[in-house]
């Protein structure tokens, strides 16, 4: 079965009804291509001192290249982008509130060999979610074209809903091609991984992922990005980092202060549980 793609225009509760059903899905052109370049030169400077992976997992032939809250301002809108964000909170929407769960530059090089194909969530120690519960949405923009030949991400569509810690083959999976600018949306528990590298050609993608707020973050956000640069973030990105408890009581700092108060201490106390200061919606972030 292969991905189905929607247009730009699509409404977030339509990309969860797919989440929900497929376990993935893709956005067309929900970006114009330029605005994910801009990352990529803000990455420069790290991107050309990044060494490729140790293991057959990060791949050898690929760089990996994180701290992206911090290093590129031109990130923010996708990591906040409201079709995006939308369509994860209505995938996770018994959780309190959701949290950057890592920001990475995945760039794919020439022979690079498959990924092996896992699920995402097997990063909290492989803790067996329920089926049909998700922990995590995650997304893969294309910054290039996504090919089979270049080794756009493989996907297995309805894979979510299968037992934990099976083994595919690469006949069992699908290319989720994209144009660039396009984005992939998956389910912490769709069984996917990166593709081969048959062309002459990098392929990069913006892997932003997103998880329940009570879960420890993948990429750790308090250390990534230095407490200077948090202080500048708008206050909707700052929550979106860490800067606001996981729960009614998940996070506090010292007595019972919202982490946001140590960014902002101008508000003076922001309360403590969102939920009680009258956002009936439990925060926005
Ligand atoms: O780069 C890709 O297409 C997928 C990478 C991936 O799934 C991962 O690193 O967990
Ligand atoms: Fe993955």
């Amino acid at each position: 079965m292969p991905v189905e793609h929607v247009k730009a225009d699509a409404d977030a509760a339509r990309v969860t009804e797919l989440l929900q059903r497929d376990g993935c899905c893709i956005v067309d052109r929900l970006v114009e291509p330029a605005a994910l370049s801009r990352v990529l030169e803000e990455l420069e400077p790290w991107m050309s001192r990044t060494a490729s992976g140790p293991d057959d997992f990060s791949g050898r032939h690929t760089r990996r290249i994180g701290g992206l809250i911090a290093r590129s301002p031109a990130s923010h809108p996708l990591v906040e982008h409201p079709l995006v964000l939308g369509a994860a909170r209505g995938l996770l929407h018994d959780a309190t509130s959701l949290h950057v769960h890592l920001t990475q530059v995945i760039a794919i090089g020439p022979g690079e060999t498959a990924q092996p194909v896992h699920r995402d969530q097997w990063a909290f120690d492989f803790f067996p979610f329920p089926t049909g519960y998700e922990a995590q949405c995650n997304t893969i923009w294309a910054v290039t074209d996504f090919t089979e030949e270049n080794g756009a991400t493989r996907v297995i569509p309805g894979s979510h809903r299968r037992e934990d810690k099976l083994r595919f083959a690469h006949e069992d999976t699908e290319p989720a091609e994209m144009e660039a600018g396009s984005v992939l949306l998956y389910t912490g528990a769709l069984y996917h991984g990166g593709g081969a590298n048959r062309s002459d050609s990098v392929r990069c993608g913006l892997n932003l992922t997103y998880a329940r707020s009570w879960l420890r973050q993948e990429e750790n956000q308090y250390l990534s990005v230095p407490l200077e640069v948090a202080r500048t973030l708008p206050e909707s990105l700052q929550k979106l980092i860490g800067y606001a408890r996981g729960a009614y009581a998940l996070g506090y700092v010292d007595d019972l202060r919202d982490p946001l108060e140590v960014l902002r201490p101008e508000k003076g106390r922001t309360g403590f549980g969102d939920r009680l200061l009258g956002d009936s919606s439990g925060g926005d972030a």
